[in-house]
């Protein structure tokens, strides 16, 4: 289980784009964002330098919970 937090996910629209950019790169891990909490869950198999590049890439600065 890798869990970030983005401190600047601030919206629905923040949490839908962390969202896709975090399952684009962990394609077969379960992927949960969570607004409330500014929260990423991400349960299966995942590399956790691609889903920070590619959180990155998408404009947004996750940290490692
Ligand atoms: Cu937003």
């Amino acid at each position: 289980m890798l869990i970030f937090t983005v401190p600047d996910m601030s919206c629905g629209h923040c949490a839908s784009t962390i969202g896709k950019a975090a399952r684009a790169a962990a394609p077969s891990a379960e992927v949960k964002v969570d607004l409330a909490s500014k929260r990423v869950e991400i349960a299966g198999e995942a590399d956790q330098a691609a889903v920070v590049a590619a959180i990155r890439a998408a404009g947004y600065e996750p940290a490692v919970a």
